[in-house]
């Protein structure tokens, strides 16, 4: 997905001009991958640019950080104003994506990272759709991988860690080169984790089912949290459950989540057809109310906005 750049990028309080918004090439995270990071969206709305749950967005991007111990030398509220200055004087009205990144900077090398400087910095740039208009509209072809999602022991899944995503690409690779669009990682147990960048879910029954994040060793998603606030709404029971791979293959209708993401459709999982091969009705009813919460036309999300002008 290219990036389309924009006039500046926060970094360490400042705007800097984009081309210049550079680091050494011996900065700490570049090497050990030891840096914590967030993905945001913003959307237009009838009260202009809103970004979506931003304030939850930053708490977990500090919530990483304090799994990492990395001291990051900004609070929420700072970090939150900066987000919304970065999208305000960037000309970003039609919506964007925001990517916050906390990394260990230049000046320290070996693997003890405590001596090493906290920096911080927001990109934010106009981002289509992650996993293709098609893909949104008709559904995504899923694979299996054949690599394993970490063990909770070995990396904290619980924080989103620049290094973790390793597993996420080789993920994604070898289901782009076999032919599919995404892959799903299952847990060192077995268990259905979520996939490379979005968390799973599966319609079964009239009742929406994904695994439970943190005994899956998936990420805690605030899309995930959303659609569970949405389907219930609708009328449709959540609960977060165990799934094999089978349960897959056998859903009525499947779905994945995630901010770059949204609300995707599965129409097959490792070349079996999931329902009848067509978006199912909760699947549709849930996209279709994420779509309008997240534009500001409903009511009853408008908490979930935080307004940039
Ligand atoms: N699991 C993983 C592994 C993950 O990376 C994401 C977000 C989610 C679940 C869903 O979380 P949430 O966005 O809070 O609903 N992935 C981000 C990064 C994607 C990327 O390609 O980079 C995102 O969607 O912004």
């Amino acid at each position: 997905m290219p990036i389309t750049p924009t006039d500046t990028i926060w970094m360490d309080g400042e705007l800097v001009p984009w081309d210049q918004a550079r680091i050494h090439v011996l900065t700490h995270t570049l090497h050990y991958g030891t840096g914590v990071f967030e993905g945001i969206r913003a959307y237009p709305t009838g009260r202009g640019v809103a970004v979506f749950r931003l304030t939850d967005h930053i708490d977990r991007l500090l919530t990483s950080a304090k799994i990492l111990l990395l001291d990051v030398p900004y609070t929420s509220e700072e970090l939150v104003a900066a987000t919304k200055e970065l999208v305000r004087s960037n000309d970003l009205a039609q919506g964007c994506y925001i990517r916050p990144l906390v990394y260990l900077g230049y000046g320290e090398m070996g693997l003890n990272p405590l001596p090493c400087t906290v920096n911080v910095s927001i990109a934010a740039w106009p981002w289509g759709t992650y996993l293709g208009d098609e893909g949104v509209a008709n559904g995504i072809r899923l694979k299996v991988s054949s690599w394993r999602r970490h063990d909770p022991n070995a990396v904290p899944t619980a924080a989103k860690g620049t290094g973790m995503y390793m597993n996420s690409s080789l993920a994604k690779v070898e289901a782009i080169k076999a032919g599919y669009d995404e892959a799903v990682l299952l847990a060192p147990d077995g268990h259905v984790a979520e996939c490379t960048g979005e968390n799973i879910f599966i319609v079964r029954r009239g009742r929406i089912v994904t695994p439970p994040t943190s005994d899956a060793g998936a990420l805690a998603g605030i899309t995930q949290d959303s659609v569970q606030t949405i389907a219930r709404d609708l009328g449709v029971e959540v609960v977060y459950e165990p799934l094999v791979r089978t349960d897959l293959y056998t859903a009525d209708e499947a779905f994945l989540t995630g901010t770059a993401a949204e609300v995707v459709p599965i129409r097959e999982v490792d070349d079996r057809t999931v329902g009848d091969g067509r978006p199912g009705p909760v699947t549709t009813q849930v996209q279709q109310t994420y779509f309008g919460a997240v534009r500001g036309e409903i009511d009853r999300y408008k908490d979930w906005l935080e307004h940039a002008e």
